[in-house]
């Protein structure tokens, strides 16, 4: 079922597709000389995909205010038809993260189904005990995983299994978990013993995992705990996922670092170690802003993926990070906002691809740090939008994403559709 019109798609593309292949072919021959082809980029930048989360289609909004948008998703079912959209303009958002109990079904096969109608599949399914859901016996305001109480923890516990369960149906592989544990206050809580009870809840969720499944943790510097958070950064993340086992790693979300932190290298030291589970991609200026991946410091997000080419590269065994977007989207149309993010993680993939890997090497090895940097931005510099046009226009999705979408008038139809619901209170989604 396709939900924008294909000849509205193929009228587009026809307007735009000669200066492609033109630019296509003069980009091809610029990095033919730089001893690169461009198929072969072509290629690796075809098979990429970035998943895109269920809630990232609704408005987001701040603690003082949410501004709906028109026509926002009502069910898991509307936000599957906004992830539909992406994925067939875009081609490069395949797979969705849905999280649990936002996303509610009473009968999960249906959802499957509709999801396989816009050619989507599912990717990890994220738990939440992060708020209190109705008629829940054990707040969660003094923590889940790590409460105090050992039936508030076994709640917690219980309700990630279910997101096990549900995810299977759906065909996930993994299970993201994130808590908002942790303390406001200095003394509040004890630091040591939270964390014990953090791997003695996980320890029983690890335990229900498939065994083809990973539990993916991610860490977050703070917020709701604004004083200490129980899995605060990613050297607590790996312990936990060290004591946990084989099938449990560290989930990196762009945005859960201080600021100026050194991300990439984070990510070196997981891959080194076997643990990095994968991303939450955005941008961030002065905290967990959740904007759009690469829209404040692309070369930032270009020296993640720097480290991720290179291990790739180099062969680096069980090497295999999940992608996903993470972003909340207050101002904008979401759809707008995530294929132009999906393009700009594509994009960033492609610019580290372009490396002239064997000669980052030589200027290493030469402590020529000048050269050793400017092979960085020679990739960083060259600008492969021709190559992403056509690896959409192969795949059958749009040139000029957001040109093909406003066209296609989805958004006015779909708000004729969907009451505008009231705005007002706060609320990250
Ligand atoms: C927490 O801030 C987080 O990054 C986690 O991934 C949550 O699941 C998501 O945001 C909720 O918006
Ligand atoms: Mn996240």
């Amino acid at each position: 079922m396709s939900l924008i019109d294909k000849n509205l798609i193929a009228a587009h593309n026809d307007r735009l597709l000669r200066h492609v292949n033109n630019d296509y072919a003069h980009l091809g021959e610029q990095l033919a000389r730089r001893g690169i082809d461009i198929e072969a980029v072509r290629a690796k930048v075809a098979a990429f995909g970035v998943a895109i989360p269920s809630w990232g289609v609704g408005t987001g909004g701040t603690r003082f205010a949410r501004f709906p948008g028109r026509g926002e998703p009502r069910n898991v079912f509307d936000k599957l038809e906004d992830c539909g959209v992406i994925q067939q303009l875009s081609r490069a958002t395949p797979t969705v993260s849905l999280h649990i109990p936002w996303d509610t079904c009473s009968d999960w096969s249906e959802l499957r189904q509709a999801a396989a109608s816009h050619g989507l599949a599912f990717d990890a399914i994220n738990s939440n005990t992060f708020s209190d859901q109705k008629g829940q016996a054990h707040s969660y305001k003094f923590g889940s995983l790590t409460h105090g109480d050992a039936a508030t923890r076994a709640q917690a516990v219980a309700h990630n299994i279910e997101c096990i369960e549900i995810g299977q149906k759906l065909g996930s592989k993994a299970l993201t978990v994130w808590i908002g544990d942790g303390a406001n206050f200095p003394g509040q809580q004890h630091f040591r013993r939270a964390f014990d009870r953090y791997l003695e809840s996980a320890q029983q969720i690890y335990a229900a995992l498939p065994g083809d499944w990973r539990m993916m943790l991610e860490h977050k510097i703070c917020e709701p705990a604004f004083y200490a958070t129980v899995i605060q950064d990613w050297g607590s993340s790996f312990m936990a996922a060290s004591a946990l086992g084989p099938k449990a790693q560290c989930l990196v979300d762009l945005g859960h670092h201080a600021p100026n932190v050194n991300i990439e290298m984070i990510v070196a030291r997981l891959i080194a170690a076997g643990k990095l589970a994968g991303f939450h991609f955005n941008d961030s200026k002065y905290g967990d802003d959740d904007l759009d991946a690469g829209s404040v410091a692309p070369y930032r997000l270009f020296l993640v993926f720097n480290e991720l080419v290179a291990a790739a590269h180099e062969g680096v065994s069980g090497f295999d990070p999940a992608y996903m977007l993470d972003q909340s989207h207050n101002v904008t149309d979401p759809i707008e906002s995530l294929m132009t993010s999906a393009a700009q993680v594509q994009r960033t993939y492609a610019q580290a691809l372009i490396v002239d890997r064997a000669a980052l090497d030589a200027a290493q090895d030469a402590n020529d740090a000048l050269v050793a940097t400017q092979c960085l931005k020679r990739g960083f510099d060259t600008d492969v939008t021709p190559i992403l046009q056509r690896v959409r226009f192969d795949a059958g999705g749009a040139i000029d994403l957001v040109g093909a979408y406003r066209a296609s008038g989805y958004r006015q139809r779909v708000a004729e559709a969907r009451p505008a619901v009231a705005g007002g209170g706060g609320g990250i989604v």
